[in-house]
Order: C-alpha cells, then structure tokens, then sequence
C-alpha cells in the first residue's frame, strides 16, 4: 500500500486479531476467498437497482454476481424459489430490518419485539432507534424464573396489543426457539411473523439449529456471524411480501448496492452450503456447551441454566463482578467479550450484571471442547484473582 499510515494500522489490527482469544457472539473469521471478493474492483461499479432493470448501463457482469448471490442464498437454507423472494442488497443488518418495517408496518404501526435488555436488538423497536420513533415497540421479555420465552405470555400480549408484525429474533438469547408456537402467537393477531436470525443463521444453514423457514413470513439475517461472511445482510421472504420489500431496501431505504460485498456473500453462502460447515455448526454449539457448563463447575451462574446455541450469558454478579470490570478483566489477559445485561438487570447498560460468551470465532479457529475447559479455568481464574 501506498498509504503507510493505514497499512501500519490495518497490520496493527491483524497482529491484535490473532493475539487474542475472540469470544464476542457476533464476530467470526472469513476466508481468504470472501476478503478477495471484498477487496476486489467490483467496489467500483454503481448499480443502483436490480439484476435486468438498473438506473445505470454496464450491468452485465454484476448481474450475474447478484442472481448467483441469491440462489446461494436460497440454497443455503433449502428453499425454493417459488415460495421465497431473496434480497441480497441490505449493507447491513439494521438496514434490513428497517425496509422490512418500511415495506409491511405502516407508520405509527405496532411492532411487538423482545426488549434489549432481554436479549433483543435496538432494531426491534428500541426508542432509542428509528424502530422505536417510527413505530411502536410493544416489548416483551423472558419468563423471571426460567429466563426462557414463555409462549402463552407472548400470546396473551399479542392478542391485547394487535401488532402489525412480531419479531422473533434475538442477540443475547441463549435457548432454542419454537419457531411453530411463534407463528402461532403471530396467527392469534393476524401479525406478520419476522424471524431475525442474525445470531444462528449458520447454524441453521449447518443443519445445528431448527430452521425457521416453515413457519416465518418473513426471515432478515446477517452475514458476518455464525454464517462467517462479509458485514452484509439478507432478507428473505415469502414471495407474495418479496415486490413490497425489494422496493422498500431500493429506493426505499438504500442507494447502489454495494457489488463487491454482495460478491462476498456469494462466496460465504457457497461455503456454508459445504458439508463441513455442518461438521463446524455443531462444533460451535458444543464448544459453547462445554463452555458454559465448565463455567458453572466454577461456581458461575449461566443464565437459563445453559445454551443450544453459540452464545451464553454469564451472570457475574453471581461472583460479585460487574459485567464491564469482568470484560475489562478478561481483556487486559487477551480475551475479548462483550459486558451484557441479563435479564431484569437491575444495573445499567453501560455496566450491567452479564457478560456475554460466543464461540463461532474461535470454533473458525478449530477449538474444540476440551480447549473451552481450558478456557473457563481461565476466565474463572483471571476474574477471581
Ligand atoms: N451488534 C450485534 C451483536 O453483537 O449482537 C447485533 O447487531
């Protein structure tokens, strides 16, 4: 690079990359052949639009590149392409799940999604975020004692508040989801079933997860966690929804799509479709078991007792450390995590009672359990002295 100083400071960030052990959830490693596509001269190329009808002439190519990307995508997690519409353009998960509000919620609408401090996303209609100014969040939480989704409460709320579309998506929920009773609470409102599966989509894709295709209207996902791709987003859905929701990402909500990162997701979904990405979906969820219950031999509490998927939550209060000075802990000894709330936290955001645990990234890098029982000694070990 002719550029020394960012040369000096992208190199900095490798050698900080491999240093550490990266537990962040949402993070993972993509190939060589995913960075190749990123950084490739597609960047240059304005294709504002979709593949045949674009607002600028030399398409050819990039034409191909986005029709490829979606029918990876749909192959990816075996849908046809008659009951699925696939839009590959969102640069990112906020994104797309704000086209999807703007193409099927009207404004001033109701969206009903797990709170945050629960384990849900800004984007399920935080006030903090234009979900929550444009629309209504009708919030929902975890049952107090199992920390688990209690069905019949969400029904009840559902059924009270009518919203237009329901969220069933999550960042710090640790448990598997009934994607049926879901569709179920959605039905008993006439709601419109949003599945977020950002956090598990490559365990779905691998096979590690119940997939949510059968019962979602609707299914966004992004590309850069479990399902090691570029920072990049999806939507998927049902094809009756697919015109309204092509035209609220573009011109709705976006510009030109950005080819070279749509390249990279083309790549990312030929991999999960791999058979060894079903080997490494259920190395990451085991790792994570083993993670968690090694923790709790330590005398840790893990919220709702454990987890199906690649993440947990470690209540540190349990110890008596709040979760920033557990996360500044573990990152001064080289282990990146993220401070967390648990559910009802009784402490603040920015210095909540949790941390949270993923394992995707260090799965990528081939641990195995026995090197997350290393691990939790360690953690334990570095937290309690
Ligand atoms: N920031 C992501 C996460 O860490 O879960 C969600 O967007």
């Amino acid at each position: 690079m002719k550029d020394l100083q960012i040369e000096k400071l992208i190199k900095a960030e490798e050698k900080r990359q491999k240093s550490v052990v990266n537990l962040i959830a949402s993070e993972n490693y993509v190939s060589d052949d995913v960075l190749k596509a990123l950084g490739s001269k597609l960047t240059n190329k304005y294709a504002e639009g979709y593949p045949g009808a674009r607002y600028y002439g030399g398409n050819e190519v990039v034409d191909k590149i986005e029709n490829l990307a979606k029918e990876r995508a749909l192959k990816a997690f075996k849908l046809s392409k008659k009951t699925w519409g696939v839009n590959v353009q969102p640069l990112s998960g906020s994104p797309a799940n704000v086209a999807v509000y703007l193409a099927l919620v009207p404004v001033g609408g109701k969206i009903m999604g797990m709170s945050l401090d629960h384990g849900g996303h800004l984007t399920h209609g935080h006030k903090v975020s234009i979900t929550g100014k444009v629309w209504d969040q009708i919030a929902y939480g975890v049952d107090p004692k199992t920390e688990r989704i209690d069905y019949d409460v969400l029904k009840t709320l559902a059924k009270k508040e009518k919203p237009n579309l329901i969220v069933a998506g999550f960042t710090a929920y640790p448990r598997k989801v009934d994607w049926k009773k879901m569709r179920e609470v959605a039905d008993s409102c006439g709601a419109i079933l949003m599945v977020d599966m950002s956090h598990i989509a490559g365990l779905v894709a691998g096979g590690a997860y119940p997939t949510p295709f059968k019962y979602a209207h609707i299914v966004t996902t992004t590309v850069h966690k479990t399902l090691r791709g570029p920072r990049a987003a999806i939507i998927f859905s049902k094809t009756e929804l697919s015109k309204k929701i092509d035209k609220a990402v573009f011109p709705g909500m976006q510009g030109g799509p950005h080819i070279n990162q749509i390249a990279g997701v083309a790549v990312a979904l030929k991999e999960a479709s791999d058979a060894s990405f079903k080997i490494y979906a259920k190395q990451v969820i085991k790792n994570a078991q083993a993670l968690a219950k090694e923790l709790q031999n330590l005398g840790w509490r893990i919220v709702s007792g454990g987890t199906d998927t690649h993440l947990l939550l470690v209540d540190t209060m349990s110890q008596g450390i709040s979760g920033k000075e557990a996360s500044d802990r573990l990152e001064s000894e080289g282990i990146i995590v993220n401070m967390n709330t648990i559910p009802n936290d009784r402490r603040k955001p920015m210095d909540p009672s949790g941390i949270r645990l993923g394992t995707a990234g260090e799965t990528t890098r081939g641990k195995k359990e026995k090197d997350m029982i290393a691990l939790a000694k360690r953690i334990d070990k570095i937290l309690k002295s």
